[in-house]
This record gives structure tokens, C-alpha cells and sequence, in this order.
């Protein structure tokens, strides 16, 4: 299997994230996307590539172009016109509710401002170099989906910045481009057909959600800690389907507390039930690993084991699958854990 990896990772190295009414060293850190590399590449099964360069276009298909100019100078207009700091964190939020009744105004002029029009919570710096990495990982994926849609049964990007907390408009999560989405949308706005987003990662996908909420072309499909404890809390519940063309393309399975691998694997069955219905060309897969059951900062229970098996039961759909990295912050799990999601997969598709 090949998999499509870039040092531009390196650019994106906070030292800080402030979480939990406290500053932290950042648990999304360049030694997670490290890790999975050194494993993958001491094993024959994958064949690691470096992506191609797709430019801004596909991008901006999916987010705001405002986002996209806005990321590509924020850190350096914040060291100008601010202070000189090596991360660049807002300290206000653009809230609609703040301007009810008024209509919900303009992007404000400045780069403090800009910050709280674009960004959505504290635990996503800015560092220089930010912008650079996180087109790279837009790179990786786009890549990625190029190898499956050239032929081949399957393929891995080892995205890092992740995506899927990144909506049309707004960053945050650990997450500035959604990947996955720029995929997705990338193989139904070329090829005319039908893709699948299952989304595994721990926390719901709530920017993969919401770019396509109203779409019948791109299904999101989501298995996640249940918002009523889980990060990002306001998005991921069972009664969210869709909207307008797209009801009943998204679909929400939270999980309880300490969920351990039987009971996870009869919740990712219902996905893929779903999935077979939809019938998809192609899946896209927004893969974390943050459901281990020693996960800092997650409270599900999966095993290196139970990781096998949820790569096979992916696999057995038999669709051409394009897997991307998204969280996982047990660093000395992580690059085992991947190996053992993608061994499943291989094994079966
Ligand atoms: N106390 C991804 O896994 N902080 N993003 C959660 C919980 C942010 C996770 C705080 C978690 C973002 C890609
Ligand atoms: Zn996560």
C-alpha cells in the first residue's frame, strides 16, 4: 500500500495549547505524524511517496477563500501589528448571537479581530509555518485520492495538520484545511459520482458534517464520543441526518463512555450497512486513532487488536478506499495502531 507523507509537517510546531483553563505542551504535535512514519517504513506492506503540489483551487471549492488568505498571512500580520510571539491564539470569538437582529456583519480589518472572525476555540495556534504545513497535508490527500482513483485498491495519508473540525469557514480542533472534505469533494466534483465519508476519529467531524449537510452526493458517515460529553459538543447527535437534498445522507452514531471493541464493531457494522445502501464509488476514511483505550484525552477503549478488525470490516465493502490521518495522541501506540488498521483493510478489500 502506498503511503503519501511530507516533512512540511515539520512547519507546524507549537509549543503551546491552551485547554482546560490551563497552557499545556500541545498534544498535536509533529512527533504523532513521526511516529506513524517510522512504523510504516519498517514494514514491507507500504511503500512511502511524497504528494504532488494541487494548488489552492481545490481548496477553495470547498472553504472560504477569506479562510485561505487569512491563514496564508495571519502569523506574520499578528508579529507586525500585535507583538512578536511564536504562537498566535485568538483571545475573541466572532459569535453570532452577538450581533442578533443586526445580520452577522463583516470580517473585521484587524488581525486580532480577523483571528476571532475565523477561528472557533483556543487549542489550534498559529505558528509560522503553519500555513505551509497545512497545504501540505491538503497535498497528502489529494495525493492519496489520485493513487485510488490511478487504480489502486487502496491508499494512506498521512495527514498532519488533521481536517475534519474545519468547516467552510471557520478553523480550530487541531485542524486548519478539512482534508478529507477537499477529497471528497475533489472525487464527486471530477468523477460525477457518489463518495462516502466515514469518519472514525473519536471526536465527531463536525466541519465533514457540515460542508455537506445538504448534499445527496457525499454521504458522512460518523462514529464518535457522544457530544453530550465529548468535544466539539455541539454537533454529532443521532437526530442531525441531513437537510434538503441531503437528509439522510449523514449519519451520527455516538458511543458511550469506555466503549470496548465488541460493542464498537457492532456500531461501525451499522455504518457500513449504510454505506452499502448509499453505495458509494469510493470511501474516504477520516482515520483516528484517539478511541485507544490509553488516549489522553479521549475515554473510549479500542485495542491494537480491535483495530485489525474495524480495518476489515472497512475493507470488505470492497470499495476503492482512500484513508486519511486525522487525531490519536497515545504517541507510542499511534504508528502500531495505524499498521494494524491498515494490515485489517488490506487483508479483506
Ligand atoms: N478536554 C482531533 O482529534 N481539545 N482534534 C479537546 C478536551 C481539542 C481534537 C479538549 C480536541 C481536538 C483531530
Ligand atoms: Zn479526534
Amino acid at each position: 500500500m502506498k503511503v503519501v507523507y511530507t516533512p512540511a509537517h515539520l512547519l507546524h510546531n507549537p509549543e503551546v495549547e491552551i485547554e482546560r483553563s490551563s497552557a499545556h505542551s500541545p498534544f498535536e504535535h509533529s512527533g504523532r505524524a513521526e511516529k506513524i512514519r517510522e512504523t510504516l517504513a519498517s514494514d514491507s506492506t507500504f511503500d512511502i511517496v511524497a504528494p504532488t503540489a494541487w494548488g489552492i483551487d481545490p481548496i477553495t471549492k470547498v472553504h472560504n477563500p477569506g479562510l485561505v488568505r487569512f491563514l496564508s498571512t495571519a502569523w506574520a500580520d499578528y508579529q507586525r501589528d500585535i507583538k512578536q510571539s511564536r504562537e498566535v491564539v485568538p483571545d475573541i470569538f466572532f459569535k453570532s448571537n452577538l450581533r442578533e437582529r443586526m445580520g452577522t456583519g463583516q470580517e473585521p480589518a484587524s488581525v486580532n479581530g480577523k483571528l476571532g472572525w475565523w477561528c472557533f476555540e483556543t487549542t489550534t495556534p498559529l505558528t509560522d509555518g503553519t500555513y505551509e504545513a497545512a497545504r501540505g497535508a491538503v497535498d497528502v490527500a489529494l495525493t492519496a485520492t489520485q493513487i485510488v482513483l490511478d487504480g489502486a485498491k487502496s491508499s494512506y495519508g498521512l495527514c498532519r495538520p488533521p481536517g475534519h473540525h474545519a468547516t467552510t469557514d471557520l478553523y480550530g480542533g487541531y485542524c486548519f484545511f478539512n482534508n478529507a472534505a477537499i477529497a471528497a469533494h475533489h472525487v464527486a466534483s471530477t468523477t460525477g459520482s457518489k463518495v462516502t465519508v466515514l469518519d472514525v476519529d473519536y471526536h465527531h467531524g463536525n466541519g465533514t458534517q457540515q460542508i455537506f449537510y445538504e448534499r445527496d452526493d457525499v454521504q458522512f458517515v460518523s462514529l464518535h464520543g457522544d457530544p453530550t460529553r465529548a468535544y466539539p459538543y455541539f454537533t454529532g447527535y443521532a437526530e442531525e441526518t441531513g437537510s434538503s437534498k441531503g437528509l439522510g445522507s449523514t449519519l451520527n452514531l455516538p458511543l458511550a463512555a469506555r466503549t470496548q471493541d465488541d460493542a464498537y464493531l457492532q456500531s461501525l457494522e451499522r455504518a457500513v450497512e449504510s454505506i452499502k445502501k448509499f453505495a458509494p464509488s469510493l470511501l474516504i476514511v477520516s482515520l483516528g486513532l484517539d478511541t485507544f483505550i490509553t488516549d489522553p484525552i479521549c475515554d473510549l477503549s479500542l485495542t491494537t487488536d480491535g483495530y485489525d478488525r474495524c480495518g476489515a470490516l472497512v475493507g470488505a465493502l470492497g470499495l476503492p478506499t482512500v484513508v486519511l490521518q486525522e487525531g490519536g495522541y497515545d504517541v507510542n501506540a499511534l504508528g502500531v495502531n495505524v499498521q494494524s488498521w491498515l494490515h485489517g483493510l488490506a487483508r479483506t478489500s
